[in-house]
């Protein structure tokens, strides 16, 4: 998968270079590009913000800087680029984008992008992410459904955001997706775009070492994931449940499950009653009643306790 990011900040993603996505990046299972806004600027203050019209408080940031770069984006990543590009002669603006420091997937072309050039797939529209407190709120199946694709770009914004004809521009080339982390306010996109790689990227074959810890987390099956525990099995006074010790997979498996319903039902009662009852087995069942919860109007409810 392709990633570019565009940010006045490129700094704040050098984080990507570490841990499990950094070594994607350097096994060549990631192609992440940073850019600096700034580099696509013409003027000598290299301005990418303004006042808003209509008055108010804040900068806005400037249309055109946004879709030099965005342009430059897709002619770095088309098929017609890249050859441009790998036969010396890059786009304008290619030889002040940034790649992060360490990153040896900066060569245009490469495996990823030659081996499905020409794919419908890879004839798809770039989606761009454009991260906004404004946005429809990220979550697990939507970064299911990012790890699909091909290409991802995301536009970080900064002050009170992007002038919104840029955005509209956008919908021509791209996929627009305005995705928000969160009903709370951070001060650029910048983190929140290190969230959203790091979530979508640990989806994609090859980045988390053992595809199995995929199956079990938090959110894969809308519940959360159960509690955990390791040696030693008593510590400063605290047992571990008795169960983990019993040897009998099937009983530690109805325990995981139920407590599962129990972290749920106390720390997310909205994801408990958005529970689809019918895929619930007859087990299931047996246990969520013993254990005081009910299904009432097609709904999974427990009781306070
Ligand atoms: Cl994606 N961006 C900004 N600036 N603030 C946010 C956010 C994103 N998600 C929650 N707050």
């Amino acid at each position: 998968m392709r990633i570019d990011v565009v940010s006045i900040f490129p700094e704040y993603l050098a984080a990507l270079d570490l841990s499990l996505i950094g070594k994607a990046r350097q096994d060549g299972v990631l192609d992440v590009r940073v850019h600096d806004l700034r580099s696509f600027t013409t003027d000598r203050h290299r301005t990418v913000d303004d006042t808003p019209y209509g008055g108010g408080a804040g900068m806005v940031m400037k249309a055109e800087p946004w879709a030099l770069a965005l342009e430059a984006v897709l002619a770095d990543a088309s098929p017609a680029g890249a050859a441009d590009a790998a036969g010396g002669a890059p786009a304008a603006h290619d030889g002040t984008a940034d790649a992060l420091p360490g990153d040896g997937s900066a060569t245009v072309g490469s495996t990823d992008s030659a081996s499905s050039a020409g794919t419908p797939s890879a004839r798809r529209r770039p989606t761009l992410v454009v991260p906004s407190p404004a946005g429809a709120v990220f979550d697990q199946a939507m970064a299911y459904e990012f790890a699909e694709l091909d290409h991802l770009v995301f536009a970080c914004g900064r002050y009170e955001g992007i002038d919104e004809r840029a955005i509209d521009w956008a919908r021509g080339p791209f996929d627009v997706r305005p995705v928000s982390l969160g009903d709370y306010v951070l001060n650029g996109g910048e983190v929140a775009v290190l969230a959203m790689v790091e979530a979508v990227g640990r989806l994609i074959p090859g980045v988390v070492g053992n595809p199995e810890s995929l199956l079990e987390e938090s959110h894969a099956d809308g519940l959360l994931e159960y509690p955990v525990y390791t040696k030693p099995s008593s510590w400063r006074g605290r047992d571990i449940p008795e169960v983990l010790l019993s040897g009998n997979h099937a009983r530690i498996a109805q325990w995981r499950r139920l407590e599962q319903f129990h972290r749920t039902a106390d720390r997310r009662p909205d994801l408990l009653a958005a529970v689809d009852t019918a895929t619930l087995t007859k087990a299931d069942l047996t246990a969520l009643r013993a254990a005081g919860f009910d299904v009432v109007d097609g709904m999974l409810t427990r009781p306070p306790h």
